[in-house]
């Protein structure tokens, strides 16, 4: 039996090795390297997905899987999910990374009635403390699947028919109550069905109260079982619902405030996600930071040219540096990490080319927090933000804030004083050029 746990055992542990870091080792990635006063580890906080890397097996829309890895092949019963689990904590050990993510149904031999449910999801939640115990690995978020069985077709919280909802509500505390038990840093909602295909056939404004309902239902069972970490929403505009709910972080700030959970709840921002709703990356990272969500990244890049969620690494230390500063500013994880929400592409069908997507992905990030912190540390161009907002520390810009101060007030001050406010350069070219010389 445990030869089959030795999927990756031809492979060497992943190290940090420096400037002439074979390719499989980091050459940036290095845990214990002090960074702003944290270590590399404590920043990036890094975490390998199940369902990618160990559940999808090659498959896309008009082709089935072309991955041969042994406990998808044949056997999908409890021995298989075993192995999978197994195999999954030895490859996160592999790394060197400290975390990793699932939904219940990843972990899990499938089962289609309540009582499976409940017993086969207790079996993998007791192997995974195991083998959290003996590879040291940890676990930064659970969720729950409420988007592959036909049953959420029309939605989860979000169906027209209430004993869907019962459904989801029973694997949503059956997978909060495992990631407490396992010392989960987070829990993720995401939902992918929580939208409509049209609204011809859709009561919109229904859903988002059920919807409302569902996530003040979960907030309170977080206290009730005294989980510590934090709930997360994870936005994304569509795909595979036309228009999803949550479509990105200024709209689920708006829900969270509809129905008073915008304290309970924040955001599991995806990169691939953000540019799909419009958004770049940063851009998303700002607004949450700017709104107090920020929770966690999901760092999986879109294609430039595709207009739906192809979840692969991040390669691009440009966009991953822009987003890192972001990252800073909005003064980095508390809970959350950069999990590998991605995937190797359908043709990388060896053992191989999962470490070198993920050594990869973490030595792109790595660099860009190497970036992020030259240009932080040069200084030059927060310095410039600063100076530009400069007038609201002045007479004027404090009057515009005082309480007692009237929309007249403002406008009779624009009169008497004849303002005449003259043009300053944004100097966008030279931020532009200042970051490039960091890259
Ligand atoms: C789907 C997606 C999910 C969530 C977890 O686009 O990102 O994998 O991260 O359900
Ligand atoms: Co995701």
């Amino acid at each position: 039996m445990s030869a089959e746990t030795d999927y990756f055992s031809q492979f060497p542990d992943i190290a940090y090795e420096g400037e002439n870091a074979g390719e499989l080792s980091y050459r940036y990635y290095d845990k214990n390297r002090v960074v702003m006063g944290k270590t590399m580890e404590e920043h990036l906080r890094f975490s390998v997905c199940m369902w990618h890397t160990f559940c999808w097996p090659g498959s896309d829309v008009f082709g089935g899987g072309t991955f041969d890895r042994p406990w998808l092949s044949h056997d999908v019963g409890a021995e298989a999910a075993a192995m999978k689990r197994r195999t999954a904590l030895e490859f996160v050990r592999k790394l060197d990374l400290p975390f990793y993510c699932f939904h219940d149904v990843d972990v899990m031999e499938p089962a289609d009635n309540v009582a499976d449910y409940r017993q086969r999801f207790a079996t993998a939640v007791d192997h995974l403390e195991e083998l959290q115990e003996t590879t040291g690995r940890r676990l930064l978020w659970g969720t729950a699947n409420l988007f592959s069985d036909p049953r959420y077709a029309a939605g989860a919280a979000t169906s027209p028919d209430p004993e869907v909802y019962a459904w989801a509500a029973l694997q949503v505390r059956s997978a909060m109550d495992a990631t407490h038990r396992l010392g989960g840093s987070n829990y993720v909602l995401w939902g992918g069905r929580e939208g409509y295909e049209t609204l011809l056939n859709t009561d919109l404004g229904r859903e988002l109260d059920n919807f409302g309902r569902f996530l003040s239902l979960v907030v309170e069972h977080k206290h009730k079982i005294g989980f510590e970490g934090a709930i997360l929403i994870e936005p994304k505009p569509h795909e595979p619902t036309k228009h999803q709910y949550d479509f990105d972080t200024a709209t689920v700030y708006g829900f969270l405030k509809r129905y008073g959970l915008e304290n309970e709840v924040q955001v599991n921002i995806e990169a691939n996600h953000a540019t799909l709703s419009g958004h770049t990356f940063e851009h998303e990272i700002a607004m949450a930071g700017a709104l107090g969500i920020f929770g966690s990244i999901d760092a999986n890049r879109g294609d430039h040219q595709n207009g739906w969620d192809t979840d692969q690494f991040p390669n691009s230390v440009e966009e991953m540096t822009l987003a890192m500063i972001e990252i800073i500013r909005a003064g980095g994880f508390k809970t959350g990490g950069f999990n590998f929400d991605a995937k190797v592409r359908r043709q990388s069908v060896d053992a191989e080319d999962l470490l070198h997507g993920h050594i990869g992905g973490v030595d792109v990030l790595a660099r860009a927090l190497l970036n992020a912190e030259r240009i932080i540390e040069d200084g030059r161009i927060n310095e410039f933000r600063t100076s530009r907002y400069a007038g609201w520390h002045g007479e004027l810009g404090r009057t515009i804030h005082e309480s007692t101060t009237s929309l007249s007030d403002i406008a009779d001050l624009a009169i008497d004083r004849d303002l005449r406010p003259r043009h300053r350069s944004g100097r966008q070219e030279r931020l532009e050029n200042l970051v490039n010389r960091h890259m």
